[in-house]
């Protein structure tokens, strides 16, 4: 067909509607149905690829695997890189850099005030401390701003999704201290992989590609009248660190683990060897005219 003929058909398409419906809506789903009739025509898309793909998202989505397909196919990682495009054509310099929340946050983990222990006691892995102060732009700190963080355990499984494991495992909100200073104790996690049975894993085989996750530790940072900080750290020194499935390592997020012992675990309850990492964030102001850095997405709550 030439682009005349499915110009053609597509305006038959779009003139089938009525004033009604949602504008914003209409303009998205009219382009990207265009934009897939072109790629048919151009690759000569069969029926059966036509259909193998649409059965494809209907089973990704049964097993609920479309949030990982999303960070897979690096369009997580797109919206955080127009995000920073929008805030530096603001004129917004620095804040710690942002990078994906990815589809295993659980809302209503337990809140602890300045320090908390994610794990119950008997967690496999090294023992790791990190600690830090949450500051605005111009270095003050944020007392009482809120630090949600969660990770993965020494097999790089989530709580929640893994019923194997206690609830809230490795997952905790820190109201950081007056002088914004918060901590937690935890053990050092260890990379994910997509589940090797999945739609996802089985798309990635096709494109040759491995599914992979450095060990990473996820957060929220909020405080009243800023930007909400989504972001991860990564633990450096893993083969994956910078060849992740999902692209989310960013230069910034990848601070010093220190090894430490002795005394120095003493506030944190910790006796013998661990794993330190200092690490501040810093949040930008709430200002007008950005799109938000709040997200909205169906998020599991327990
Ligand atoms: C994860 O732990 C994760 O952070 C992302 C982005 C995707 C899958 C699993
Ligand atoms: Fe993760």
């Amino acid at each position: 067909m030439n682009r005349q003929a499915i110009d053609a058909l597509l305006g038959k398409i779009n003139a089938s509607a009525t004033s009604e419906g949602n504008p914003r809506t209409k303009t998205i789903v009219n382009r990207i149905v265009q934009d897939l009739f072109y790629t048919i025509e151009d690759l000569d898309v069969t029926p059966d690829e036509f259909w193998t793909a649409l059965n494809y998202l209907a089973e990704a989505g049964q097993s609920g695997e479309l949030g990982l397909l999303a960070a897979g196919l690096g369009f997580e990682h797109f919206l955080d890189v127009r995000l920073d495009e929008a805030e530096a054509k603001a004129g917004i310099e620095g804040g710690t850099p942002r990078t994906i929340e990815g589809p295993l946050y659980v809302a209503g983990a337990p809140l602890s005030e300045g320090h908390a222990r994610l794990d119950n006691g008997n967690e496999p892995g090294g023992t790791l401390v990190m600690r830090g102060r949450v500051t605005g732009e111009d270095g003050k700190p944020l007392a009482g701003a809120l630090v949600e963080v969660w990770h993965a355990n020494h097999l790089g499984n989530y709580s929640y999704f893994d019923k194997s494991q206690p609830a809230f495992n490795l997952r905790r909100s820190i109201r950081a201290d007056a002088n914004g200073n918060y901590s937690f104790r935890s053990v050092v996690p260890v990379g994910y992989s997509v589940p090797p049975q999945g739609k996802t894993q089985q798309l990635l085989d096709q494109l040759g590609r491995h599914g992979h996750r450095p060990a990473h530790i996820h957060f929220f940072v909020s405080a009243p009248g800023h930007r909400k900080l989504t972001t991860q750290i990564n633990i450096d020194g893993d083969p994956y660190l910078w060849d992740d499935f999902a692209f989310a390592t960013r230069d910034g997020l990848v601070p010093a683990v220190k090894k430490a012992e002795g005394a120095e675990g003493k506030p944190y309850g910790v006796e013998g060897n661990f794993s330190l990492i200092d690490f501040d964030f810093t949040l930008l102001k709430d200002r007008a005219n950005l799109p938000s850095a709040e997200v909205e997405r169906i998020r599991a709550e327990a």
